[in-house]
């Protein structure tokens, strides 16, 4: 691409790799996407959890795909952020001991099957709402990255509401499940979004960077927008006794989400953040004679 950083920015262009570009612009780059990789990646257990429990092999086959796709998420996403010139082993070892945030989201249980299909729903639908947008975010290797990610968040969220649909065709003891667990994903599903916008101290520079395209508050209320009338065709009743359709402004009104408990999460002290962590540093320690085989290997094959 030719032109300066700026240039590229005000042509609405992509900035690739090897192109000029500001410290303060690389160190955002790197901090959202590896962000965003560590949260596929932990975002990997809670629904993992429901692989051998699952109820039938056909939801055990779908689950399987959607975790593994979510693996696959987060590989794209360390080599989106390895063009910028970081080093992926690096990445993780900061995941591991805590340095690097990842989803607030992914620190909560998920207590029942019906929670596999509200993580789908509210959870996936919320990542397609943030998502979508960042597929024309400046960073060229990430906003490719978001084009394949935002497809196959497509199937993840319509396979949780498929579910959840069914669930609601069964039972009075699924039904109760499927409210319980709505009940329990609705907040912190809203909590996703970051901040308020008073609050978000990157938005500005980041939307004048283009890597965001809206603020952390616009996306929300385009969420729950969206989320109000699938509430309404499951038969749910969202945890929200102020929300309700505004005329005048064309949009819902909703309560207040609880910020000291966001924070709490995103300090390491939410439900399951030190189980998270563990599991992955495990993980980590268990795949090291992978890496040293792939290691010697690779080893091998440039001697011959
Ligand atoms: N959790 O100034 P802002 C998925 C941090 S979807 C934890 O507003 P920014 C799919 C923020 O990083 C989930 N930390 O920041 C899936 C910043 O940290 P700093 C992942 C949060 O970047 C579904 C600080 O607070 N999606 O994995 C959260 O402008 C189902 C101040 O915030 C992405 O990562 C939070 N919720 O806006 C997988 C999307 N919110 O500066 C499995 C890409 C904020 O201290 C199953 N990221 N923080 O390092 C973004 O769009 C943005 O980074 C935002 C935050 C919107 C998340």
């Amino acid at each position: 691409m030719t032109g300066s950083f700026e240039e590229i920015i005000a042509r609405d262009q992509r900035i690739e790799p090897r192109d000029e570009m500001p410290d303060g612009y690389r160190a955002t780059m790197i901090r959202q996407i590896s962000q965003h990789a560590h949260s596929e990646i932990i975002g990997m257990q809670p629904e993992g959890t429901w692989i051998t429990r699952a109820p039938s092999l056909r939801r055990k086959a779908i689950l399987l795909a959607k975790v593994q796709d979510e693996a696959g998420h987060g590989l794209y996403l360390y080599s989106a952020a390895e063009t910028l010139g970081v080093d992926r082993e690096d990445l993780t070892e900061r995941l591991i001991s805590g340095k690097q945030k990842y989803s607030s989201i992914f620190n909560y249980p998920a207590l029942t099957f019906a929670d596999v299909g509200v993580i789908g729903w509210l959870v996936d639908g919320a990542a397609i709402c943030n998502q979508v947008p960042l597929c024309r975010s400046s960073y060229g290797p990430y906003a490719r990255a978001m084009i394949r990610i935002c497809k196959e968040e497509s199937f993840h969220q319509r396979q949780g509401y498929e579910l959840l649909m069914t669930m609601m065709r069964g039972t009075d003891g699924q039904r109760r499940m499927v409210r319980d667990a709505t009940d329990r994903w609705w907040w912190p599903s809203l909590m996703m979004f970051g901040p308020p916008d008073a609050e978000s101290p990157n938005t500005a520079q980041s939307l004048a960077w283009r890597v965001k395209r809206h603020t952390n508050d616009e996306l929300r209320q385009r969420f729950v927008d969206l989320a109000v009338p699938q509430a309404e065709a499951l038969g749910v009743t969202l945890p929200d006794p102020v929300l309700r359709w505004n005329e005048e402004r064309g949009r819902y009104d909703f309560g207040e989400v609880d910020w000291t408990e966001f924070k709490q999460v995103i300090a390491g002290n939410g439900p399951c953040n030190a189980q998270r962590i563990a599991q992955r540093r495990a993980a980590h320690e268990d795949g090291a004679w992978v890496r040293e085989a792939a290691e010697a290997y690779a080893a091998k094959e440039a001697v011959a």
